[in-house]
């Protein structure tokens, strides 16, 4: 006879999202299990994914599904019930957990590295096919974390894992296979191999992991800067007046602690630019034939933080004066330090700012944040002797370097949206009307 005190107990147990930081709303792109599924603690239930992360959430326990609470395609934040387990050894649940009814339990709380979201990486339509299509196929989020970075459509693959998943050597070997194609029939971009030299031959050195923001925006970057044709087009704004001004609101709004940076002068400036060149808060749709003309005015600015490049996004910049601009720069670009800045945060910019003039240096050549088709990097502003009216006179000149994307943006186009820029920025009274 069984000895009642192991005998096992049965019991539904509630499995719900567990706390997955700051997302809400995330999407369900995989549902791992069936009714009917003996599945063991630690077992991955769901695949949820935000724009930029995927995570799979194991389950607490061991136990059958008895019953699916959500489908691929829904929308989830913590709390969100996943399924019904009955759990094959109800002892070992916390007491307070088991109860006559469903018991709510959280799945495993997801590992932390999913919740910092670099912002520098933008979801592109080439994402959104990739991810769509690619959600069909089984595979965990590393691989296709892999499978993106290297281009490779999971929905084309057939998975040799368990249960029909799709493996690393999946991926390699589908690489292989395109890199054995007679090269250049797919018309793609063909470079050569990086040589893989032995540095310690040369001397001592020390290999440090690159973070986790500039792992995924490097792949970004990469992404834009070689199926992006940019072209920069550098300028110089007079802003010797709005120096002034900005100095004295500065005086103004400190006893408040609000910053006022030359970039909240630009943020507006950029706005008039945008709303008179509305080219240039644009993306082209997935055929690339059409230009999606954004009527909304989100400009993303990048901030450097320890751990990398992430660009947060102020919104409806034309509805806001310098001041409140000012004081949103200064808590997000503080919010983005801390680490604190949410995943929405990041989404939405038609255009983007990129300000080294708090360091230094005279121009350079900022790559598009894609979707978006153009970029604003600032430099350093500095006295110059500038010609005018037959005598040299000393100004303060700001440099200006706008890279655009010259499928959608001509060079004319772009350089009447600097001088425009410039002139907005010479005489702030026209940022008043
Ligand atoms: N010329 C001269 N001085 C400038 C300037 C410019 N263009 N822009 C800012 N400054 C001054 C500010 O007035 C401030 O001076 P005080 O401390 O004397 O008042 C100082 O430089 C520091 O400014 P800041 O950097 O704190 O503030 P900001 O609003 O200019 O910039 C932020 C905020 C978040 C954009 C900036 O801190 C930052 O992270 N920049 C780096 C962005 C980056 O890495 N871009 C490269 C991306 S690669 O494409």
């Amino acid at each position: 006879m069984a000895d009642l005190s192991t005998k096992l107990r049965t019991e539904v147990v509630q499995v719900t999202v567990p706390d997955i930081g700051n997302f809400k709303d995330v999407s369900v792109i995989e549902v791992l299990v069936k009714v009917g599924d003996k599945i063991n603690a630690e077992d991955n239930l769901v695949t949820l994914e935000t724009d930029k992360a995927a995570m799979e959430v194991p389950s607490p326990y061991a136990g059958v599904v008895t019953e699916i609470k959500l489908n691929v395609g829904d929308k989830v934040s913590q709390g969100a019930v996943i399924l019904l387990l009955e759990s094959g050894d109800a002892a070992s649940l916390p007491q307070e957990l088991v109860a006559p009814h469903a018991v709510v339990v959280a799945a495993q709380t997801v590992p932390p590295v999913i919740a910092a979201q670099p912002a520098a990486v933008p979801q592109t339509v080439a994402d959104v096919q990739q991810v769509v299509s690619g959600g069909k196929a089984h595979a965990s989020p590393a691989i296709r974390r892999f499978a993106r970075e290297l281009g490779v459509d999971l929905a084309q693959l057939k998975g040799n894992g368990k249960k029909g998943r799709v493996t690393k050597d999946d991926v390699q070997n589908f690489v292989k296979a395109a890199l054995a194609q007679p090269r250049g029939a797919a018309g793609g971009l063909q470079v050569s191999a990086m040589p893989q030299i032995d540095f310690a031959q040369f001397g001592a050195i020390e290999t440090k992991p690159l973070s986790r923001i500039k792992k995924i925006s490097g792949a970004n970057l990469h992404r834009n800067w070689v199926s992006i044709p940019h072209v920069t087009q550098f300028d110089e704004a007079d802003i010797t007046d709005m120096e002034a001004f900005r100095k004295q609101l500065g005086e103004e709004y400190a006893p408040q602690g609000i910053k006022i940076t030359p970039l909240a002068f630009l943020l507006r400036a950029v706005m008039e630019a945008l709303q008179h060149f509305p080219d240039f808060n644009a993306s082209l749709d997935a055929s690339g034939e059409n230009l999606i003309l954004k009527k909304y005015i989100h400009i993303g600015v990048a901030v450097d933080t320890p751990d990398g490049l992430v660009v947060p996004v102020l919104r409806d910049v034309d509805k806001k004066g310098i001041v409140q601009l000012a004081k949103e720069l200064g808590e997000i670009s503080a919010r983005a330090r801390d680490r604190k800045l949410a995943a929405a945060d990041m989404q939405g910019g038609g255009f983007t700012i990129s300000s080294l003039g708090g360091i230094g240096g005279t121009s350079f050549t900022p790559i598009i944040n894609a979707p978006e088709v153009a970029i604003l990097g600032v430099s350093r502003s500095c006295m110059k002797q500038v010609y005018r009216d037959g005598k040299f006179v000393p100004r303060l000149m700001l440099p200006l370097s706008l890279s655009y994307d010259h499928r959608v943006i001509d060079g004319a186009s772009a350089a009447r949206f600097t001088v425009y820029l410039a002139q907005m920025l010479a005489d702030i009274r026209r940022l008043a009307l």
